[in-house]
Order: C-alpha cells, then sequence, then structure tokens
C-alpha cells in the first residue's frame, strides 16, 4: 500500500468523509452558482453534521458545468490556481478543470496510490500512453509515476512504431493507455514479429472507456500480462478516482478519503443500496479550487463494502461497462453497447474489433453490426448465422445487417478514445 489511510476503519474514513464534506460545502457556498443551488434545495454548510447529510444536497450535472463555463464554479482566487484541463465534448462546450497546488498534490497522491494497487513500484518503468494535454490522461499518469518514484516514459498517445522500440528497448514494465489502443499496439507488435513474451511488459493499466472481460482476455492473452481497470473523469480530478488491485482484481477500489461515492437510480435521483446498479455519483472531499459536489456521472456502476483481500478498506465500485447516456433502443429493445459486445466476444472466433451503425427506416429504427472475424475461421457465414441468433436469443435484438469481415477491415483508433457506435439517425 502507498498510504496508511487505505486500510482505514470505516470508522476513521467516515470522520475524515465527515470533516472533509463540511469544509468542501462551506468551499462551495462562496461561489454563487452553488449559493443560489443550496438556496433553492434549503441547504446551508449548517445542514452537514456527517457524512450522511449529504443525500440533502442538491446534484450537479454535466450541463451544469457547461453552463458555467469557463470559470464561474472556481472557488479560490485565480492567483492561487496553478492548471487548467479541459475535457472536449462532442457538443457544445469543454468543462474546464482548475486545480491548485494542493489539489494537484492529492491528484498525484490518488494516482501514486492506484499505481501501487495496480502492483506497480518504484523499480518499474511506466510508458504513459495516454494523450497528454487537456486530457487528463496523461499528465494523471504522468505524475503519479513520478511520484511514486517510477521511471516514466512520457510517449503519449500513437506514435506506435516507437511505442513498440521501446517496449523492446528502454524495458518498459507497464504501458497505460486505452484498451483500443492497446489492442491495436498489440496488433502492431505481432506484425512486426516481435512475441510479446519476449519483453519485460507484465502489466498494463487501462481505462478511460469501456471494455467488457472478453475485451479484457483478449488484451491479456495478446501481450502476455495482467491488465488493471483504472477509472476517473475530469470533472472530479482525471484518472486515479478508483483503479483494481492487483490481489484481487475484483471491482475497483474508490479513494474514499477524496472522494465520495453514491450510486442512484438514474430516473429518480434515490440512493440505492449497496449492490443495486446505477448510476455514479461523485463528490471531490479535497478539491479547492473547484469543489465538485454530488456529480452525475452517467456511468453505470455498484458499490460493494466487502473485505478485499488485499487488505484495502475502500469500497469497490464494479467495472463500468456502460454509460445511462448509451442505452439503445431497437425497435423497442433496451440493449447497451457492451451487452453486444460481450455477447459477441463469447465467441472464440470474434476478434474485438466491432461498429454498430444505427439509422432510421420508415418510423423504425435499425441495427446494422460490422464485426471481424480471427485469421483462419473457414465458415464465416455459419458464424455470422450463430452470432446473429445468439443477439436475437440472449439480448432480444434483431438486426438488419450483420457482416462479419476480414481481420483487419475495421478502421483502429490509434489516439484518444475509440467510437463503436455511429448513430445516423439525427
Ligand atoms: O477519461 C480520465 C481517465 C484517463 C481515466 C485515463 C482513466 C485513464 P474524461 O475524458 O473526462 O476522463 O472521461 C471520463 O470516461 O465518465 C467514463 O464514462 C469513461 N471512463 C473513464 N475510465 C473508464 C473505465 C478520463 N475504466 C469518462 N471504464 C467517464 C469505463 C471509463 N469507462
Amino acid at each position: 500500500m502507498h498510504g496508511d489511510v487505505e486500510a482505514a476503519t470505516r470508522e476513521e474514513l467516515r470522520t475524515v468523509q465527515t470533516d472533509r464534506l463540511k469544509r468542501m460545502v462551506q468551499q462551495a457556498a462562496a461561489v454563487p452558482y452553488y449559493a443560489q443551488t443550496f438556496e433553492e434545495a434549503g441547504v446551508s454548510p449548517d445542514t452537514i453534521e456527517s457524512i450522511d447529510d449529504i443525500e440533502k444536497l442538491p446534484f450537479t450535472t454535466k450541463e451544469d458545468l457547461r453552463d458555467n463555463y469557463p470559470d464561474k464554479l472556481f472557488a479560490v482566487p485565480r492567483e492561487d490556481i496553478v492548471r487548467l484541463h479541459a475535457s472536449s465534448g462532442t457538443t457544445g462546450k469543454p468543462k474546464i478543470v482548475a486545480y491548485t497546488r494542493e489539489d494537484l498534490a492529492v491528484w498525484r497522491e490518488a494516482m501514486a496510490r492506484s499505481l501501487v494497487a495496480a502492483g506497480v513500484s518504484a523499480s518499474d518503468t511506466v510508458q504513459n500512453a495516454y494523450g497528454y494535454g487537456l486530457f487528463t490522461g496523461g499528465l494523471g499518469f504522468h505524475d503519479g509515476a513520478e511520484e511514486l518514484g517510477a521511471t516514466v516514459i512520457p510517449i503519449g498517445g500513437g506514435n506506435t512504431d516507437r511505442q513498440i522500440d521501446f517496449l523492446e528497448d528502454l524495458g518498459s514494465t507497464v504501458l497505460s493507455c486505452t484498451p483500443s489502443y492497446c489492442l491495436y499496439l498489440a496488433e502492431a507488435i505481432e506484425a512486426r514479429g516481435v512475441d510479446p513474451h519476449d519483453l519485460p511488459l507484465s502489466t498494463v493499466i487501462i481505462g478511460a472507456e469501456p471494455f467488457t472481460d472478453p475485451m479484457r482476455e483478449e488484451i491479456e492473452e495478446a501481450l502476455d500480462v495482467t491488465a488493471i481497470d483504472v477509472y476517473g473523469l475530469s470533472e472530479i480530478v482525471g484518472p486515479g478516482v478508483s483503479i483494481e488491485c492487483a490481489e484481487a482484481q475484483d471491482g475497483l477500489h474508490i479513494w474514499e478519503d477524496f472522494f465520495y461515492p453514491e450510486v442512484i437510480d438514474p430516473d429518480t435521483g434515490e440512493v440505492l443500496s449497496e449492490g443495486e446498479e446505477g448510476e455514479l455519483v461523485l463528490t471531490t472531499l479535497a478539491k479547492d479550487a473547484m469543489p465538485v459536489l454530488r456529480y452525475r456521472t452517467g456511468d453505470i456502476t455498484s458499490l460493494n463494502y466487502d473485505e478485499c483481500d488485499c487488505g484495502r478498506t475502500h469500497v469497490r465500485m464494479d467495472n463500468v461497462t456502460g454509460r445511462v447516456d448509451d442505452l439503445l433502443i431497437v425497435r423497442g429493445v433496451n440493449v447497451y453497447p457492451s451487452q453486444i459486445e460481450q455477447a459477441m466476444l463469447e465467441f472464440a472466433e470474434v476478434a474485438p474489433h466491432y461498429r454498430i451503425d444505427l439509422r432510421r427506416e420508415g418510423a423504425l429504427d435499425t441495427m446494422e453490426l460490422t464485426v471481424e472475424h480471427h485469421a483462419d475461421v473457414a465458415d464465416v457465414a455459419g458464424l455470422a448465422e450463430r452470432i446473429r441468433k445468439k443477439l436475437n436469443s440472449k439480448l432480444g435484438v434483431k438486426l438488419s445487417e450483420l457482416h462479419v469481415v476480414e481481420p483487419n477491415t475495421i478502421e483502429r483508433t490509434t489516439v484518444g478514445k475509440v467510437q463503436r457506435v455511429f448513430d445516423h439517425r439525427a
């Protein structure tokens, strides 16, 4: 473990959370936007007597962050802010996030803990292939790895030939990147004739986009590594909100002294019990420049407070395989893209590369699926028939078209996050 607080008792954690929430609410009350929402909800800093009172606070949404562009949620004078990040939305204004020097120290600490939980130590070399810049992935991993004392290679995203050179020549033991880029890199390594068993690489830390278990298995097999899931979002801090521990690899520990989690019913806003699946809501407990209270992440998960084999007491969240707004409704059937991925990748002949195209024909929505088969599949038509049947029987999805295509046909994502659903209906 990186810090004693990782094994604090639940009672100790609650005390820290209560103290810090009181401070955050005080800090937020100085921001006109929060002052107004507090008034509307009939709450004030005095409302918070314990962490349980958090449920009385109003939610914050993505729209609230956009509406307050660029700096209306900042809670400290400009001279105390040392860095800004921005999360690119596909529509509208970006969400701007500010950090004081102390906020950056908290983030570094959260990332250093995360790396240790993933099995990384000061003697490791971390090849950081997350994008540097406004995206929080690059700098988040970079600062955390340095804090830990590991050797960090700030190569950033893309640059695949050089990535492979460095994996071979610089002794990288850890690779951090998105799962989609990890798969692409694995293919490029194979194409170059390099045997992954000959590389010192032992761990990949993948996140920033959803992936299912069969997708993870493909990565672990292709690169002969352990793949650890890391989660985070710009609005709260960046990567390092939560991570799987290498010991159990069974849910992602949320650093609860920094980030307070709740899971709610996305339709009613009701707080759900442990184990129930819903939308993750996060509150920053140690962020001065821009406190964010009860932020609706849109990510679907559940919480697990059971003791973990690794000895960490911090709650675990389930892997995020979907977002509330990912839900597709095709001919009246509700389905998440991750369910399609999961069902498809259960066929050993199917490669983890696919795209979904949605169209409207008259009053009906149609779904077209394109997926690659692995090399050496003799009966492609038979495979297509089995995929079609499975999606229908398991998910109730009737595809308008299914293309099972040759390896390497679907365009790969080499920079940033993968897009797999293409919606042509608008
Ligand atoms: O993606 C931060 C990050 C960087 C996390 C590097 C992990 C590694 P944003 O660009 O603001 O921040 O996107 C945040 O990405 O709300 C989720 O929908 C999704 N996401 C992030 N990590 C995971 C994950 C970074 N492990 C949004 N599994 C979040 C599934 C994830 N989805």
